[in-house]
């Protein structure tokens, strides 16, 4: 989906809204950024548009300048929480990983993390 119009059944959507609870570290005009509900590292954001686009492709085709407003927020929150060092991750596609369909950066770090390919 490429269109950046809420949609009723997207959970980021209805996250950005405040419809679902979350707990929000950061916010800026075009993004929030919140805890990962099951978080796989001491720091774990995820970072999001508040537009809905269903993957990182899609938003960077649709809107560059907010996807690099979401990588300065990434940065910003890394920076409060991390020592600014963090991995930043896009899943794009269920084969990748994707599990929400509303594109998401993982903010990771806190900790020495694994290469991710040996
Ligand atoms: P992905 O697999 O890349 O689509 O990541 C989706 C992430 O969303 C996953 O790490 C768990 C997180 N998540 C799922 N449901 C919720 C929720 O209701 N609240 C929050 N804060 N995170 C959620």
């Amino acid at each position: 989906m490429t269109t950046s119009a809420p949609e009723p059944d997207c959970l980021f959507c209805l996250i950005v809204a405040g419809e679902v609870p979350s707990t929000i570290v950061a916010r800026t005009e075009n993004v929030v950024a919140f805890e990962d509900i099951n978080p796989s590292a001491p720091m774990h954001v995820l970072v999001v548009p508040t537009t809905h686009h269903g993957d990182v492709s899609q938003l960077a085709a649709a809107a560059p300048d907010v996807l690099a407003e979401l990588v300065g927020v990434a940065e910003q929150v890394a920076g409060e929480r991390a020592d600014g060092q963090f991995r930043l991750i896009f899943n794009s596609g269920p084969h990748a990983g994707q599990t929400v369909f509303h594109v998401h950066a993982h903010v990771l770090g806190g900790t020495q993390l694994g290469a991710l390919v040996g």
